[in-house]
């Protein structure tokens, strides 16, 4: 018996198990581990939550209590005349029952457009409970359980629904709670930011809780003069992957990049720690930081990694084991050898959560998405582009991911990224918007003169994929697009992904009605049926599809063709880049180079005085 692996056409296992069965169940177990993950993430957010609000965590407390009183009022806690720590206990205990719920309907559900619920109710995809659904997969993809490759798929989109509309849902609006809801900053990305008179510290993985600390830490007066006592003029902390897009977000913490760069900081031999919690963490580092100074400080209970010093997290001395990772780092910096930190940085201006969206397009007295809705409506955008996930080995770092933005951001779409997909834009400069608005569109670049938006908008980490859920939502009830996610000129795409957690994004995504690409490869190719169900049999049932699609070129012309025959099916105008682009600052400027006579050329199509 087993392993389950079939290799030739018409082959099946010793139990009967065919390809079709056997891939269903691949996926649907990557989609679990996937789920699972971003899923402990939140649960571990309500757990500090509690701690909190029990006044039990060190060094932390509720830094946004509008958003805290909101989500309390959503899930029918009472607010009036209560203090903020009682409504924060009730809150997280609320959140923490949604992981051990057993029937039902989880809560946030409740966030999605009518017509989809009705649906998912109709198919009978609503998620149960977080671990439920999850123990669910686990269960029927054991051997002699579920062998129908659709049912087995149909429980995959349940499961990565518990995730984006449960779990990482929890883990974003908990994590604003906790340390503030990101509003637009200015930081620096790439390696460049890495120090080579003071000693850095690298914060790598997904958690914000270790991270936050860890940063108050470095601005502690005693730790800053022990680090003047080693040679070393202060200290830099910056982060890698999703614990730097939190940390970024919301205290302009500088990024050193996403996941292909962990290995090339250390190679930088100016890195005295890095401290990494869950996730996306190459088993490589304490091997290749032998080769340096840098310790490499795991500090998860989950995560343990042979060759690493672990300094476990507990939040209720949160801030005592930040310091002390701190001053560990500082005794390091004096064994340091060569230091070569490439000069490269590119200002950053990143924070768009859907909350300041919703001010930047309306102002305070009238937030709203009416102004996003008008523009594509209109055709000044032509659609919206999520492009998000990973790094991966087997493609050239963020080559997909530069590209697709280059040419989507030409063809007026507009852009919302999170995870590395984000840092992959940042390094390069496409998260201000000056330099992006030199690559967009006649009509994209009008609209976001007007409304003041770049047009690449950084909504934070994969586990932040849940705010562009929320601002789908938002688009739809504004009106005028559609009544349903699926009716939206709108696309999801991560063209270098490598986790689990990409295929539960992916999959909650297409069950909430939207059009996903994965680039890289098919993980699924060994059977036609899989791959055919994941597109067409979803997109039949669900309004929304998975495709694997390798070159990025292929990619923008699939979602181009998509986005148009969205706005076809709601009667909106075809997209016409020639109508666009005759007002705005550029215009200005580009008016204000001509002679007085070719300007009333320009503006009135024949000379002045005429
Ligand atoms: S860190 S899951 S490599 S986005 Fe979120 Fe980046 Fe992908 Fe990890």
């Amino acid at each position: 018996m087993g392993p389950c692996r079939l290799t030739k056409d018409g082959q099946t296992g010793i139990c009967g198990a065919t390809i079709e069965t056997i891939t269903a169940r691949n996926f649907a177990r990557a989609v679990a581990a996937g789920a699972a993950s971003h899923s402990d993430h939140g649960r571990d957010l309500a757990f500090t939550l509690l701690a909190t609000a029990k006044g039990e965590a060190q060094g932390y407390k509720i830094r946004d209590p509008f958003k805290l009183i909101k989500l309390a009022q959503e899930l029918g806690i009472e607010t009036e005349g209560r203090e903020i720590n009682e409504i924060g206990l009730d809150v997280a205990e609320t959140c923490l029952g949604f992981f051990g719920q057993q029937t039902g309907e989880l809560p946030f559900v409740e966030r999605a457009p009518e017509k989809r619920k009705e649906l998912w109710r109709k198919l009978d995809l609503v998620p149960r409970g977080i671990d439920r659904e999850v123990v669910d997969v686990l269960h029927r993809t054991h051997m002699g359980d579920d062998q129908d490759p659709e049912h087995i798929l149909d429980q995959a989109m349940r499961t990565g629904m518990s995730d984006g509309w449960g779990g990482s849902m929890v883990a974003t609006d908990l994590s604003d709670i906790l340390f503030g809801t990101p509003s637009p900053l200015v930081a620096e990305m790439n390696l460049g930011v890495l120090k080579d008179d003071e000693v850095n510290i690298l914060v790598h993985g997904h958690e914000p809780t270790l991270s936050e600390m860890i940063l108050a830490a470095t601005s502690d007066p005693e730790l800053l003069d022990y680090a003047k006592e080693k040679g070393a003029n202060g200290i830099t902390l910056a982060g890698i992957c999703c614990t730097s897009n939190e940390t970024l977000v919301r205290q302009g913490v500088p990024s050193a990049g996403n996941f292909l760069h962990q290995e090339l900081a250390i190679i930088t031999g100016a890195v005295e720690a890095m401290v990494v919690d869950v996730q996306c963490i190459m088993q490589a580092l304490p091997n290749l930081a032998e080769n340096f100074h840098t310790q490499v400080i795991t500090t998860s209970p989950k995560v343990k990694i042979t060759g690493a010093t672990h300094i476990e997290f507990d939040e209720h001395r949160a801030l005592d084991i930040a310091k002390e990772i701190v001053r560990r780092a500082i005794d390091n910096y004096p064994n340091r050898g060569d230091v070569q930190i490439p000069q490269f940085t590119h200002d950053v201006v990143p924070g768009f959560s859907h909350e300041y969206i919703n001010y930047m397009l309306g102002g305070s007295y009238r937030a709203s998405f009416r102004p996003l809705n008008d523009a594509v409506m209109s055709g000044r955008l032509r659609g919206v582009v999520a492009n998000v996930g990973c790094n991966n080995p087997r493609f050239t770092q963020d080559a997909a991911h530069d590209y697709l933005v280059r040419e989507l951001l030409k063809n007026d779409v507009l852009m919302v990224e999170t995870g590395c997909g984000a840092i992959a834009s940042g390094k390069r400069g496409y998260l201000l918007g000056e330099t992006a608005l030199e690559m967009a569109g006649p009509g994209l670049r009008e609209v976001c003169e007007a409304t003041g938006m770049p047009p690449v908008l950084h909504m934070g980490s994969c586990v932040d994929n849940t705010r562009i859920l929320t601002v789908l939502c938002q688009v739809v009830n504004e009106g005028g697009l559609g009544d349903d996610i699926s009716d939206v000129p709108a696309v999801g795409i991560a063209p270098e992904w490598m986790s689990e957690k990409a295929l539960a994004i992916a999959s909650y995504c297409a069950a909430s009605g939207a059009y996903v690409i994965l680039g890289i490869n098919n993980p699924l190719e060994g059977s036609e049926f899989v791959t055919d169900h994941l597109s067409k049999g979803w997109e039949e049932k669900v309004g929304g599809k998975i495709e694997f699609v390798v070159e990025p070129e292929e990619m923008v012309r699939r979602i181009l063709e998509h986005i148009d025959k969205k706005r076809e099916a709601l009667n909106l105008p075809a997209y016409d880049p020639e109508k666009f682009g005759k007002s705005g600052d550029w215009r200005m400027e580009e008016l204000m180079e001509l002679t007085p006579e070719e300007r009333a050329e320009a503006i009135y199509g024949q000379p002045a005085g005429d």
